[in-house]
């Protein structure tokens, strides 16, 4: 199985600043952790954060013709703001799953709101880096039933 994972705006900067609401790792270290989990459980996982949103669409439209049977999107601030991207995923139909490192419910209220979560498998928040392995496994169990 080859998933998707996607890292949306600033999330590059993991690890520099606010550990007490993202964590201590930077990106690259928990993407190397999860690149080992998901090899562990038969997945290849392909990784691409951007602070862009027009290539983070066009590698979402991507994912439909290059093999990719899920997708993983950590959105970041653009998961408040973003139709562009809710449609992207919206129209390529793959199983997606979104997570979020700090709990979006318990913070500002401008973060309550997800444009994604209702074209979404699911939304997993709050667990810190622990959240990208956790869906893992949930893609894992949905493809088993499909
Ligand atoms: O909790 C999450 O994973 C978020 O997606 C992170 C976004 C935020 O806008 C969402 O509401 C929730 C922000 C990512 C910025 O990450 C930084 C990490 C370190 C230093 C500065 C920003």
């Amino acid at each position: 199985m080859k998933i998707l994972l996607l890292n949306g705006p600033n999330l590059n900067l993991l690890g520099t600043r606010e550990p007490e609401i993202y964590g201590a790792q930077s990106l690259a270290e928990i993407v190397a952790d999860l690149i080992q989990f998901a090899a562990a459980n038969k997945i290849d996982l392909i990784h691409l954060q951007s602070n862009h949103e027009g290539v983070l669409i066009d590698r979402i439209h991507q994912a439909k013709t290059d093999g990719c049977q899920a997708i993983i999107i950590n959105p970041g601030g653009l998961t408040h703001s973003s139709v562009s991207l809710r449609d992207a995923i919206s129209a390529v139909e793959l199983p997606t799953v979104e997570v979020h490192l700090s709990n979006i419910h318990a913070r500002e209220s401008f973060r309550h709101t997800s444009y994604v979560a209702a074209v979404a498998l699911g939304q997993i928040c709050g667990f810190g880096a622990k959240g990208y392995e956790l869906a893992i496994t949930a893609l894992r169990q949905h493809s088993s039933t499909q």
